[in-house]
């Protein structure tokens, strides 16, 4: 049995982002290669990563989504050089990735659907023993910005999270072993998406563990003036990281390592 999340990831925490796609929203076709991928992977967790978030699909606003096989085609060679070697979190939606993932050592499975996605990953995670973060979208990805209507965003992604993690335990997760996550950019507008960090306080409530991913998104360019921005500079995304961490985040989940970690260890001098 693994440790309780909260001892495994003491806060702050960095999740360092490794996508194996063509098409994400920031890093598309740089890691596509196996032997880039697993440079990366090397170097996140050199650079203070505590575990690295390994992605085969991208989830970016209006992306179609990809089949198992094709998703397995580019992380298990990754998976393969890297996951019994260092902490590894396996970003998929699918049992059949997860389920290989896990036999490989990763740790973590990272369901952007919290487990709504793929009847059979419940159980993968429970046999496996593994770390699960619960995510939260309206919608799918390809259709999820339109979506985008809250009465009041923080209290849904609450209700929400609070009825997939009632699930998870039900399926035989451990809770210690479960946190939490927004959904920084799913079917969020840009003020949706501070409010979701300015009020987290609601969702640390639930009493897990927060993980945040504000790293890069499109809302850090659009609230510095650019309406069409697909993405935001480090120096946006290192704010977010910082205040998501004030306000309770356990886990950064970030693209851009070593800065982020430099940047919350001054925050948490300042903190202590
Ligand atoms: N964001 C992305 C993907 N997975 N998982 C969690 N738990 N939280 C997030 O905020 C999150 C996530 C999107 O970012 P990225 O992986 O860089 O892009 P893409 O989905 O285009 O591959």
């Amino acid at each position: 049995m693994r440790p309780p999340l909260r001892e495994r990831f003491p806060a702050p925490s960095v999740m360092g982002v490794v996508n194996v796609t063509p098409d994400s929203f920031s890093d598309g076709g740089v890691n596509l290669r196996p032997e880039d991928a697993r440079a990366t992977a090397r170097r996140l967790v050199a650079e203070g990563a505590a575990i690295v978030d390994v992605g085969g699909e991208s989830t970016r606003p209006g992306s179609e989504g990809v089949t198992a096989e094709e998703e397995l085609r580019r992380v298990e060679p990754v998976l393969e050089a890297v996951a019994a070697e260092l902490p590894v979190s396996i970003d998929t939606s699918k049992a059949a990735v997860a389920r290989r993932a896990l036999e490989l050592g990763a740790e973590m499975v990272n369901d952007v659907t919290a487990l709504r996605g793929d009847p059979g990953l419940a159980e993968v995670v429970a046999e496996g023993g593994a770390y699960l973060c619960l995510m939260h979208m309206v919608g799918k990805p390809r259709t999820m910005q339109a979506d985008a209507r809250y009465d009041d965003v923080a209290a849904e992604v609450a209700a929400f999270l609070e009825q997939r993690l009632a699930f998870a335990v039900a399926a035989g997760v451990p809770e210690e072993l479960i946190c939490l996550d927004p959904g920084i950019g799913f079917g969020k507008t840009v003020e949706q998406n501070f409010e979701l960090v300015r009020r987290l306080d609601v969702l640390l409530a639930l009493g897990r563990p927060v993980v945040i991913g504000f790293s890069r998104k499109s809302s850090l360019g659009r609230v510095l003036g650019d309406p069409q921005a697909t993405t935001g500079p480090l120096s946006a995304s290192l704010a977010a990281a910082v205040a998501a961490y004030e306000r309770g985040a356990t886990i950064l989940r970030v693209h851009d390592v070593r800065e982020t970690v430099e940047a919350l260890a001054v925050a948490g001098a300042v903190g202590t």
